[in-house]
């Protein structure tokens, strides 16, 4: 079977009458995605890349006087591609000798193809290794929060989302009850980084309504709720954003209240209950953490809060928390506070009960799966050892040899020259664009791996033109899923344009490096050694050519419940036999390393501390709604953003903002007028799409929208193209976890002027 496989799963090649090839979803795939269908269309897309470019700019100044003031403003001129190598090689070069490796950043974080081998930032890094090595980043954008916190509170064993949750079939099983804060937003369950065989989230959703299991959406949009077979036995209560921290503490404190926590459990297995008790009764701090205290706080009925307390610590139930909590200041807390209510009901270690994090964020998680364990491309040794959490990039760039507290530790910022991207989109990702944009033009190069005209590409001075993952062979694979996916090239890339592999061979080769960064492995031969990693740990698995033949190969396909574990089963059994590698062994409510640290934004417990920016906040009179910017249903972030379903989903060209009738009647917004969403840090464009959905106060812009700054007459700008980053700030979720926060930002909305919104 021909296959493609992409981070939306997997399609089968076929052709129509005229022989033009197609994607269809993959026959084994109960629920094949839509979205991957579009890939094809970028292969001749006006926006694609089609051959080396370099900023005027940069050509002009020369080495010595660089200058990255015309960034993202100055044309670009096409070269070709013997004299792109020799101009990056020469730049490599030259900076390493006047400032040393510490000078290049290429943590260049992004979610690239879902082949394997191809996999750009890989490729980057493994190839600036052999160059003497890169300042790199940690964490990840999805859940740098949760990453950090979760060791200290209950070991690194459970840092992954798919290590901590129960599984799907477990959770049908012996569950009574559900309780989702963030909800299950089903579109997200699409997407896994490497890709998927089988969609199944929803099928297992859907069984656990079937079965009667009570499901409870704990969210301040509606259609948090899935829309699923038995969607209306589904509960929705709606919550301010952010505050889902004082409903949980609230629910522990009804437990204590009620004699319903289970002491036997929390001496036996957690560490600090008493401190925390005292937080939730207000001893330590003079504030009762009453229902009623968190009504006025989140907006849910104090009864409502009281029912749901005494339900969860009734029967075996489990709290699942989405990662967009976590994306959030001070998104650490609703991650710990559930963690400690779900002790206190005693119900970790249960099977199908305690806690979740990011049930359908992801399709793999839950999943009642083997995970295939495969090798990544080698990256080698990394000789600088400088690092950031991931989304402190703007402070990175702004204030070299400057101090940046981060999980105990002072690091210290390097004075980056070079910056170099592949397979990331920064102008899609980050928070606070504009602030990224100022930041971006201080070093004295950059340097972007492209296939299509990004706005990171045209913030570039170099852009190297990259294949698209149906233009060569690969192997998709997600190390959370039991398919291999012999993705094969279904098309030729364009004369002028080479995959990354290549792309990078050839700078090596510039160097004297060929050798060693191809091992004298061509393509053929990088995906027979992976692939013989896979067999080597799996010896099941069929030889390479039979895989090639057959399209696919994996572990347990087709079933179900192939091996599922309960998590912390072996620390429930006998916790000094089997202790968590926390300092104590046990669950943490109290963490003594935490409150060691003594930063100002977090505790060594889980506490309610409100943020900057929320409905409570002072600078809501200004601004009083709240911006969630979720991740969009019909792309991957910013990927296929041009073609298929995301062109299909827009408004009159604009990206769709979702507002409460409420809020668009007291501003004059009518469906489907462009509105202008500002704050201080920028204004963005959308089409307003009215919905009773979103809560009052709340507006939706999701993620993805193509970062298209205008310059107005009196010379501030507008974001046409509905990217939320041009809104969100980049506040980090403290000190301890360094993590990107856009889901606490306000704004306000207006009506545009004109029918462009211009
Ligand atoms: N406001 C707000 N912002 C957010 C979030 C949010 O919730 N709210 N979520 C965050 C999260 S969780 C994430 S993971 C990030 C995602 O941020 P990114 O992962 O940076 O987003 P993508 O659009 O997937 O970017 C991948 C880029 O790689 C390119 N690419 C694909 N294949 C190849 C290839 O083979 N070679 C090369 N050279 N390039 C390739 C694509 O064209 C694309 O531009 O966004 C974060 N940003
Ligand atoms: N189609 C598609 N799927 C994707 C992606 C994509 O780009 N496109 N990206 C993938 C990636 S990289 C990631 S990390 C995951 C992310 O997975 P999630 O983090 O779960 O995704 P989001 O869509 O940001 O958030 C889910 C829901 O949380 C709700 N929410 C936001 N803030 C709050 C809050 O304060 N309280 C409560 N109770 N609810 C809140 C929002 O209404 C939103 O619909 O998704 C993955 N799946
Ligand atoms: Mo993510």
């Amino acid at each position: 079977m021909h296959l493609f496989g992409t981070h939306f799963g997997t399609y089968e090649v076929v052709h129509d009458g005229e022989g033009r090839p197609e994607l269809r979803g993959f026959r084994h795939d109960p629920r094949p995605s839509p979205i991957g269908a579009g890939f094809l269309e970028l292969a001749d897309h006006p926006e694609r890349l089609r051959q080396p470019m370099v900023r005027q700019g940069w050509l002009d100044t020369g080495e010595g006087a660089r200058d990255g003031s015309g960034r993202g403003r100055e044309p670009f001129v096409p070269v070709d591609w013997d004299t792109a190598v020799r101009l990056v090689a020469d730049e490599i070069t030259r900076i390493r000798a006047t400032h040393g490796n510490t000078a290049i950043f290429a943590g260049s974080y992004g979610w690239a193809s879902a082949g394997r081998f191809n996999h750009a930032p890989s490729q980057l890094k493994r190839f600036l290794n052999l160059c003497g090595g890169f300042v790199s980043s940690v964490n990840t954008y999805s859940y740098g929060a949760a990453a950090v916190l979760l060791p200290h509170v209950i070991g690194p064993a459970f840092v992954g989302a798919t290590d901590a949750a129960p599984s799907w079939d477990l959770i049908a099983a012996h569950a009574r009850m559900v309780i989702s804060f963030g909800g299950f937003r089903l579109t997200n369950a699409q997407v896994e980084a490497g890709g998927t065989g089988q969609h199944r989230a929803e099928r297992w959703l859907e069984r656990l309504v079937a079965k009667g299991v009570r499901v409870v959406v704990v969210s301040p949009v509606g259609t948090d709720v899935p829309d699923i077979a038995g969607r209306a036995q589904i509960e929705h209560v709606a919550i301010r954003p952010n505050t889902d921290t004082a409903v949980m503490l609230a629910m522990a404190e009804v437990l204590l209240a009620e004699g319903l926590a289970r002491r036997d459990f929390l001496d036996r297995y957690t560490t600090g209950f008493d401190t925390f008790a005292a937080y939730l009764t207000g001893a330590s701090d003079g504030v009762a953490k009453t229902p009623e205290w968190a009504e006025a706080i989140s907006g849910m009925p104090a009864e409502t809060i009281r029912g749901l307390a005494r339900a969860f610590a009734e029967a075996p139930a489990l709290v699942n928390a989405s990662w967009s909590l976590q994306r959030a200041r001070f998104g650490e807390q609703p991650y710990w506070a559930a963690i400690a209510l779900a002790a206190m009901a005693g119900q970790i270690g249960r099977p199908g009960a305690g806690f979740a994090f990011g049930l359908t964020a992801v399709s793999s998680v839950g999943q009642p799966i083997r995970h295939l364990k495969g090798p990544a491309l080698p990256q080698g040794p990394n000789p600088v050892k400088a690092f950031i959490p991931v989304a402190r990039i703007t402070e990175l760039l702004t204030r070299p040899g400057e101090r940046l507290a981060y999980n105990g530790r002072d690091l210290t910022l390097p004075d980056i020259r070079l910056v170099w991207w592949a397979g990331g989109n920064p102008f899609h990702h980050h928070q606070d664009l504009n602030r990224l944009a100022e930041a971006w033009r201080r070093p004295e190069t950059v340097i972007v791996n492209e296939s299509v005209w990004t706005a990171t590409a045209r913030h570039a001075d170099i852009v190297l033109p990259a294949s698209l993952p149906f233009e060569r062979d690969d192997i998709a694979a997600s190390s959370r899923d039991n398919w291999l996916v012999a993705s094969r090239q279904i098309m030729a890339p364009p004369p002028g344009v080479l995959s990354d592999f290549r792309i990078f061979a050839r700078i090596a080769r510039e160097l004297g490096l060929e050798e060693a960064f191809t091992e004298g492995l061509n393509e053929d031969g990088w995906l027979r050694r992976l692939y013989g990693g896979y067999r080597e740990r799996h010896p099941e698995l069929p030889d390479f050519e039979t895989f090639q033949a057959e399209g696919y190969a994996g572990l347990d396909l087709g079933e179900e419940a192939a091996a599922p574990g309960v998590p912390f089963a072996d620390f429930i059994a006998d916790p000094l036999a089997h202790p968590l590698a926390t300092p104590s062994g046990r669950i943490e409510i109290v963490s003594d390393t935490i409150a060691g640290f003594g930063y100002p934004d977090i505790a060594g417990h889980p506490v309610w501390m409100p943020p900057e920016e929320w409905l409570g906040a002072p600078l809501a009179e200004t601004y009083p709604l709240h911006l969630l910017s979720p991740q969009p249903a019909h792309r991957l972030h910013s990927q296929l953003e041009l073609v298929g379903e995301s062109q299909r989903a827009k408004r009159t060209g604009h990206e769709v903002a979702l507002l409460n009738p409420v809020d668009a009647g007291s501003r004059g917004i009518a469906d489907g007028d462009i509105v202008e969403i500002f704050n201080d840090r920028g204004r963005s464009l959308a089409a307003a799409r009215l919905s009773a959905e979103v809560m009052a106060g709340v507006v939706v812009l999701p993620t993805g929208g193509w970062f298209d700054p205008v310059v107005m007459p009196d010379g501030t700008s507008v974001d046409r193209g509905g990217n939320p980053n041009v809104l969100t700030s980049d506040r980090p979720t403290s000190h301890l976890t360094g993590g990107a926060a856009p889901n606490s930002c306000l704004v306000d909305v207006r009506r545009a002027q004109s029918k462009s919104g211009l």
